[in-house]
C-alpha cells in the first residue's frame, strides 16, 4: 500500500510531464496525507479555495520479485481523485482520468522494470476545476474590472450545495496478478421457491483462454454450487436470499463466489483467485411498489455526503463505521449516496448490514443548457459506464440515479434523459433507474422514463418559508400530482430544514431545532397516509449537517443534518428514530431484540 501516509504536493498553474525532475527540486512543497481532500488540512485560505493544478509525489520501494517475474502484473490503483487527473511513474505518463469519486487504475509493470534500481516515484497532479462538460458541471468567471478585482482573478462557479473538496480522496494502492488473469466478473440473481440462481460471467485477460473454477460457498465455508467455465448458473438448494436490515432476521446474507484461474503460455503457469461476496435477492417494481424478493419495500432511511471536519471528503474508517452505527441507532434501512458514488468500502459494508442503497452518480447541478449537449451527454454516459462496472454486484445497491436535480424541463432534457436511462438499463438491466427531481410535474421531461419517480421538496422552508400550516395541503398535491399524471411509485428523496444546533424556540422558528423537528412531523403525517397507496419511501436530508461553499444561506455549512457535522444528535434524530423503528416494526419481519425500544 502506498500514499495511505503523507506526499508532498506542490500547487502550480499549468503542467508539464517531468522526467528526471522531482516535485520537491521545483518549488516548495507541503506534507498532504493521503486519502483527504487537501482544502481544510492548513490555515491558508488560498489552499482551501484553490482552483486549478496540484501535485502529488511519492516514492516507493517495489518489492524485487514483483519487478523481476515478468508473469506478474504490477498495478497502480487510485480510489478516486477530484476531478482530472493525470498520473506518471518515474516520469513516463502511466493514466489519466476525468471524474472524481470513481476508481481508476494503469499497469506499471513495464515501466518500473525499465530501471529496477530506481525506486517507482508516483506522481499525481490532479485538477478540480468544473467546467459546463464535467460531472458536476461549473463555470470559471474572469473578473476583468481592474477597479474591483486583482489581475488574474477568476471564480469557479458551481450549481450544486456542497464544497468543491479536492485532492486524492481515496486509497492509492499498488496491487499484483498474474499476467493471465480475472479481469471482471457480472451476476446476476434471482430465485424460484426454495432455489437460489445465480448466474454469472467471467471475463480473462491475458490469454484467448484458461481453465476457470467456481466455487459458491455459503457464510460457514461450505460450497453450496461450483460451475466451470467463463459463464454458468449456479444453483443454491435452500437458498438464504439477501435481505435489508429490519426486513428479516438474517440481513444481508453473503455468499462467497470464488474463481480460480489457472493457464499457460507454454513457458509458464499462471493462476488467480477472487472471491466475491454474492447476495441473492432480486429487484422489482410495480405501479404502487418497490419488491425486494418479491416483498414490498419501504425505504426510511437517509440522504449522505461523504463530508467531515478536516478530513473533507477523504475516506475514513472509524466516520464510516460511526455512520454506520448511527444509521442501525436511527433504524433507516436504506441511503442515497447523494450525490455521487460514495468509496466501495462503504457498498461493501452496506452488503454486509443489509442496508440499501440507491446509487447515484456525480450528475448534480445540471442546470446550464450548455450542459445538455453531446459532450456532456458522452461524458454522462461514461461515468454510467465507470460506476455500473464498479457497483453491479453489489446486492445492497437496488436502483441507479443518472442525477440530481437537473433543469429537466428544457427542451433538451427529453433525449438527454431518455439517452442516458436506456443506456444505464442496456449496462443493467437487472434495476430499475431513476434520477431526483425538483422540476414541475407537468413539465418534467425525464420523469416519463424513470421506473420511480424521485422527489424533492422544501415546502415551509424554500416556499413560504416560515409557514408550516401549508406542507399537509402542497405535500398532499404534490404526491397526488406526480402520480396521478405518471402512475408510478414515488419516493420522497429529500426534505428537511436547517436546524443550528442550540437554537430553540417555541412556537418554532425557522433555524431552530424545534422547526426542524416540526418539519419532518408535518412531512410525516402525509406520508403515513400516502404510503399506503403509492408513496414507497421517504429519505430525509441530510443525515449530518456538511460543508458548502459560502453564501448568505449557509451558516458553516448546511445545517439540515439531524446529526450535527460531528454526528452528535439534534432533536430530530429522536423523531426520526422513533419514527424509523416504528416502521420497522410495522412493515419488517423483526427479532424480538431488534424492537424499539429495546430492553438490551
Ligand atoms: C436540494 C439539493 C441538496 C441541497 C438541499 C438544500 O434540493 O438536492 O443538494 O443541499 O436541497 O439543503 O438546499
Amino acid at each position: 500500500i502506498i500514499c495511505n501516509s503523507t506526499c508532498p504536493v506542490l500547487l502550480g498553474s499549468h503542467i508539464t510531464p517531468l522526467d528526471a525532475i522531482y516535485v520537491t527540486a521545483t518549488g516548495p512543497v507541503l506534507e498532504m496525507p493521503v486519502p483527504a481532500s487537501y482544502n481544510d488540512i492548513t490555515q491558508d485560505s488560498m489552499l482551501r479555495d484553490f482552483i486549478g493544478w496540484v501535485w502529488y509525489e511519492r516514492e516507493v520501494q517495489v518489492p524485487s520479485r514483483w519487478v523481476k517475474d515478468e508473469g506478474t502484473r504490477v498495478v497502480l490503483r487510485v480510489g478516486s481523485a477530484h476531478y482530472y487527473s493525470v498520473v506518471w511513474v518515474n516520469g513516463i505518463q502511466v493514466a489519466e482520468h476525468e471524474g472524481g469519486h470513481l476508481p481508476f487504475e494503469a499497469d506499471i509493470g513495464g515501466v518500473i522494470r525499465e530501471d529496477p534500481t530506481v525506486p517507482c516515484r508516483i506522481t499525481i497532479a490532479v485538477n478540480n476545476t468544473l467546467t459546463l462538460t464535467s460531472l458536476p458541471p461549473g463555470t470559471i468567471t474572469h473578473m476583468n474590472d481592474r477597479t474591483k478585482y486583482p489581475g488574474g482573478y477568476f471564480v469557479q462557479n458551481i450549481f450544486f450545495d456542497f464544497f468543491n473538496y479536492a485532492g486524492i480522496h481515496r486509497p492509492v494502492l499498488l496491487y499484483t496478478t498474474p499476467k493471465v488473469y480475472v479481469d471482471d466478473i457480472t451476476v446476476f440473481t434471482d430465485f424460484a421457491d426454495s432455489t437460489g440462481l445465480v448466474k454469472y460471467k467471467v471475463s480473462v485477460k491475458g490469454a484467448s483462454s484458461a481453465n476457470l473454477k467456481v466455487t459458491l460457498m455459503d457464510k460457514d465455508g461450505h460450497c453450496v454450487a461450483t460451475s466451470s467455465g467463463p459463464s454458468g448458473v449456479l444453483k443454491v438448494a435452500d437458498v438464504m436470499l439477501w435481505w435489508p436490515y429490519l426486513m428479516h432476521d438474517n440481513p444481508g446474507y453473503l455468499y462467497s463466489m470464488e474463481v480460480q484461474l489457472s493457464a499457460s503460455d507454454g513457458q509458464s503457469t499462471f493462476e488467480d483467485v477472487y472471491a466475491l461476496p454474492v447476495g441473492i435477492r432480486t429487484v422489482n417494481v410495480t405501479s404502487t411498489q418497490f419488491l425486494i424478493n418479491n416483498k414490498p419495500f419501504y425505504f426510511h432511511g437517509v440522504n449522505k455526503h461523504e463530508d467531515s471536519d478536516i478530513r473533507g471528503k477523504g475516506l475514513d474508517w472509524p466516520l464510516i463505521v460511526k455512520d454506520f452505527n448511527l444509521i442501525k441507532w436511527l433504524g433507516a434501512n436504506s441511503f442515497r449516496t447523494s450525490h455521487y458514488p460514495y468509496a466501495e468500502e462503504i457498498m461493501q459494508m452496506c452488503d454486509r448490514h443489509g442496508i440499501v442503497v440507491i446509487d447515484e452518480c456525480p450528475g448534480v447541478g445540471i442546470k446550464d443548457i450548455r450542459s445538455f449537449g453531446n459532450a456532456s451527454l458522452a461524458h454522462h454516459l461514461s461515468v454510467m459506464d465507470e460506476l455500473v462496472g464498479r457497483d453491479k454486484n453489489h446486492p445492497s445497491v437496488v436502483m441507479w440515479s443518472v442525477a440530481n436535480e437537473p433543469a429537466a424541463e428544457m427542451p433538451p432534457a427529453d433525449y438527454y434523459f431518455s439517452t442516458l436511462i436506456k443506456h444505464t438499463k442496456m449496462l443493467d438491466p437487472s434495476r430499475p433507474v431513476t434520477f431526483i427531481t425538483d422540476s414541475n410535474y407537468a413539465r418534467d421531461k425525464g420523469a416519463p422514463y424513470v421506473d420511480v419517480i424521485c422527489v424533492n421538496s422544501y415546502f415551509s422552508w424554500y416556499h413560504d418559508p416560515g409557514h408550516m400550516e401549508v406542507i399537509p395541503i402542497q405535500l398532499k398535491t404534490q404526491f397526488e400530482n406526480w402520480f396521478g399524471k405518471y402512475k408510478k411509485p414515488i419516493i420522497q428523496s429529500e426534505y428537511g430544514a436547517d436546524a443550528v444546533p442550540g437554537l430553540h424556540s417555541d412556537p418554532p422558528m425557522m433555524f431552530t431545532e424545534e422547526y426542524q423537528k416540526n418539519v419532518l412531523q408535518s412531512y410525516h403525517s402525509v406520508f403515513d397516509e400516502k404510503r399506503k397507496q403509492y408513496v414507497i419511501g421517504e429519505l430525509i436530508w441530510n443525515f449530518a449537517d456538511f460543508m458548502t461553499a459560502q453564501g448568505i444561506t449557509r451558516v458553516v455549512g448546511n445545517k439540515k443534518g439531524i446529526f450535527t457535522r460531528q454526528r452528535q444528535p439534534k432533536s430530530a434524530a429522536f423523531i426520526l428514530r422513533e419514527r424509523y423503528w416504528r416502521l420497522a416494526n410495522a412493515t419488517g419481519k423483526l427479532p424480538p431484540w431488534t424492537r424499539y425500544p429495546c430492553s438490551l
